[in-house]
């Protein structure tokens, strides 16, 4: 029996880890479009990770619904009042009992854990080929700073093909920045910064909406993600960039005189 119990925890502990480390397999790696380093797109791994668990519980679940209406089935009441016989288990198969349906769950557990544990290093590891914007929240909008100085209030314009990240604080209470197509929510919030990123890869729009309660509008603190051409964007860029120089210029003026 010594035997038996030794060779099975071996072959479980290789097993759990050969399976957690197979988890490590990265199924969130997109390819770069501008051939630079691999990009490893959260979403990926997040869409990934949400069907396994899906797949997982459902395959559980059915399974232990059948096993109980099966033993409902089998050990129903019967005339007679009879008395049951409990089978005797030898001592390898009462392990065997324990330690295989154990090994089972423990390493489905294991990989997903293994991939969660992957997924949010992909979460925190921003690319470093990558626009960078400043997100001031409040009640009830998202102000939006880019490197050369252009504001834009809840629409968010951004170039395909590039990461994007966003620094975040908040004027007021607390927010949550959340865009549900990206797989990405983080809150804002004062006198501390935190961030986001996210891969557009082409063009199209995408809600914005705020993730927590933060007063009487929350639920109409809503914007959107507008990922464009990289030309096109370029030209809107700039574009705003002169406009809103020479706004900021005739206010100056306007002030000087
Ligand atoms: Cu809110």
């Amino acid at each position: 029996m010594n035997s038996i119990l030794k060779r099975l925890v071996a072959g479980s502990t290789g097993l759990l880890s050969g399976i957690a480390w197979a988890g490590y397999g990265d199924p969130a790696t997109a390819g770069n479009a501008t051939g630079g380093a691999p990009i490893h797109d959260p979403a990926g791994g997040w869409d990934f990770l949400w069907r396994e668990v899906i797949i997982d519980i459902s395959a559980i679940g059915i399974a232990f619904a059948l096993l109980t209406a099966w033993f409902i089935w089998r050990y129903r009441r019967r005339p007679g009042n009879e008395v049951g016989h409990a089978p005797r288990l030898s001592p390898g198969a009462a392990v065997a009992w324990v330690v295989l349906p154990t090994f089972i769950f423990l390493s489905d557990d294991l990989f997903i854990a293994a991939n969660g544990w992957q997924l949010w290093n992909a979460y925190r590891q921003v690319p470093a080929d990558r626009l960078e914007v400043e997100m001031e929240s409040g009640m009830y909008s998202w102000d939006y700073t880019y490197p050369n100085g252009v504001k834009a209030q809840n629409d968010l314009r951004v170039p395909a093909g590039k990461p994007v990240m966003l620094r975040m604080h908040s004027r007021d209470t607390l927010h949550s920045h959340f865009i549900p197509d990206f797989r990405v929510k983080e809150d804002s919030m004062p006198g501390r910064v935190t961030y986001l990123w996210f891969y557009p890869k082409a063009p199209g729009r995408h809600l914005v909406t705020c993730a927590e309660y933060c007063g009487v509008m929350h639920s109409y603190m809503v914007g959107r993600v507008i990922v464009m051409p990289p030309a096109e964007f370029q030209a809107w860029y700039q574009q705003e960039s002169a406009s809103q120089d020479h706004a900021k210029a005739a206010a100056a003026d306007g002030k000087a005189g």
